[in-house]
């Protein structure tokens, strides 16, 4: 029987959720995937697990709220101890990653700064090489001049295309900034693209995170594969 690409997802998420004890603050990741570790986290909370929750997005924070999830900001909490997260690309070599797809990298990555064991979920057709082979690395910036952002970026070597929403108008991420999507040849050395991003005036944050992730959980046919590092 071959399982579903939500299935595979479920599945990971599943695991993932394991890992969640008593007592713990717990980061609550955005997207498809991630969505399906909210509703099993409901599921453990409504069973009577004792935690503390952060979201990545508003939108993950109304699913938690409606679910009957305990949510704290993020500024109310000195550290979480496991985030649980979905992913765009990784590289199993070393656990870097493309976020944002779902447009919520900013969050996203502040949570994860904030996270003892960020914890990534993916189905296997995730799993690449190297970095950039499948999307674009999305790019949060100012909407204040965003031409000449796009512009500084295309210097890099990337193609940046501003994102839409269904409605044709830019795409707002929860800090009512927009996402340039970048989508580079392929990505030899992450660190340095990540570091001239950066450093373009403009730039609010990346969707690389490199040194992020400590364990990824990949759902395949033949099961789940956990890959961790630094554990
Ligand atoms: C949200 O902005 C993203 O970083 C998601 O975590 C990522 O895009 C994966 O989302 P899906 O699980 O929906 O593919």
């Amino acid at each position: 029987m071959t399982l579903s690409t939500q299935e595979l997802r479920q599945a990971a998420a599943a695991k993932a959720v394991e890992y969640i004890q008593d007592g713990m603050t717990v980061g609550l990741g955005t997207g498809n995937t991630a969505s399906y570790a909210i509703t099993a986290v409901g599921q453990r909370v409504a069973q009577g697990l004792k935690i503390i929750t952060v979201a990545t997005s508003d939108r993950s924070e109304q699913m938690a709220r409606d679910l009957g999830i305990p949510l704290a900001n993020l500024d109310d909490i000195q550290q979480i101890d496991i985030t649980i997260d979905g992913a765009d690309e990784v590289d199993l070599a070393t656990l870097h990653a493309i976020k944002g797809l779902g447009g919520a990298l900013l969050r996203e990555k502040l949570v994860a700064c904030a996270t003892l064991l960020e914890t990534l979920i993916i189905d296997d057709s995730k799993v690449v090489q190297r970095l950039g082979e499948r999307v674009p690395v999305p790019v949060e910036v100012i909407a204040f001049g965003y031409q000449h952002t796009q512009r500084a970026l295309a210097a890099l070597g990337c193609q940046p295309v501003l994102r839409k929403g269904p409605d044709g108008n830019p795409y707002l991420t929860d800090s009512r900034n927009y996402i340039l999507d970048c989508k580079f040849p392929g990505i030899d050395d992450p660190e340095t693209v990540a570091q001239q991003i950066k450093l373009v005036t403009g730039v609010v944050e990346h969707g690389l995170f490199l040194g992020v992730a400590r364990r990824v959980i990949v759902a395949r046919q033949d099961g789940i594969q956990v890959v961790e590092k630094g554990i």
